[in-house]
């Protein structure tokens, strides 16, 4: 019917009605609110066909609390793949063949912190040996080249790595579940902010993955692709070379331990212009390239792999 016409997405986004309203200067919680009242208007319908062999790929964003446009972004794109099933014939093609697991905010008890006493918050809220030091940086937590240089044993430096390899909950309970689930063939890790599509290492400057050349094609294409949207540029190339070394991050394990070729950390808005404080005008730009540029890499490994 017509109310089902009109709340159909397609990929530039042209006929999603409630965006119009999200476009004159609104706020974060109004995008939130818009997300959500969005999904339920259309059924999720059954898969056409079961998966055969069903590869996933895992995407998240918020292991750092302050990083507020990957939460905004991550919840996009599942809205878009959700709404986009049996709609787009690209969404739907890759919903048949691919998992996606999908967690908008990954350090949940930081991200809170931030909206209610202290926006430039990073790290999570777990206790440490320091009372009036709290919180682990998830992202120095991982449990490869875990505790090496770029991060630090200061509970009060927010890089703190935290006592051992996975003390933090968040790096355990991710990690865990790319263990157990045995299928996973890529992984993105969203940031903010610098825009950069990273492979792995960033643990030792002076190790290269094996299978570099297929993640930076796979890399400069995704970046391509996001760049096509709105003219955004991303730098592409490995954490290391790209921004600095930094021991104990996700995609160094989800790579060498988790086994996903597919391993990305990615930067998105801004330059530094504001930084974490991305103005709320670009929570939907910034959603839009960034779908483009997972699709891409879906594609890429549909085809490739
Ligand atoms: O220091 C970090 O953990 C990352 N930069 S941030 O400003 N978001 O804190 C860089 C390390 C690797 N980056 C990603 N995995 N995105
Ligand atoms: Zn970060």
């Amino acid at each position: 019917d017509d109310d089902e016409e009109q709340n159909s997405v397609d990929m530039d986004g042209s006929k999603m009605m409630a965006a119009t309203s999200l476009e004159d200067g609104d706020t974060v919680s109004s995008w939130w609110s818009w997300l959500f009242n969005a999904a339920p208007r259309q059924s999720i319908r059954k898969p056409s066909r079961p998966k055969k062999h069903p590869k996933a790929i895992v995407i998240h964003a918020g292991q750092h609390a302050r990083e507020w446009i990957g939460p905004a972004v991550v919840s996009y794109i599942a809205k878009e793949l959700i709404l986009g099933y049996r709609q787009n014939k690209k969404i739907t093609r890759l919903l048949d063949q691919f998992e996606f697991i999908i967690v908008p905010i990954l350090n949940a008890d930081g991200y809170v912190y931030t909206w209610e006493h202290n926006r430039m918050w990073r790290k999570n809220r777990q206790p440490t040996s320091i009372p009036f030091c709290p919180g682990i940086d998830p992202n120095r937590n991982w449990g490869y080249l875990f505790g090496g240089d770029g991060s630090s044993a200061n509970p009060c430096n927010e890089g703190y790595h935290g006592p051992e390899a996975f003390a933090a909950f968040e790096s355990k309970m991710m990690s865990d579940f790319i263990l157990d689930r045995k299928n996973v063939v890529a992984y993105i890790d969203f940031h903010s902010y610098s825009q950069l599509w990273m492979h792995p290492f960033g643990g030792d400057c002076s190790m290269i993955p094996k299978d570099d050349e297929d993640l930076l094609e796979a890399g400069m294409g995704a970046a391509k692709a996001l760049h096509d949207v709105h003219g955004k540029k991303y730098t592409v190339g490995s954490i290391c070379n790209v921004i600095y070394q930094a021991s104990g991050g996700s995609i160094d394990w989800t790579y060498a331990v988790g086994q996903v070729k597919y391993s990305y950390g990615v930067e998105l808005r801004d330059t530094g212009r504001y930084g974490f404080l991305l103005p709320e005008d670009e929570i939907l730009p910034s959603s839009e390239e960034t779908m483009a540029g997972v699709i891409y890499l879906a594609n890429f490994i549909r085809l490739r792999e």
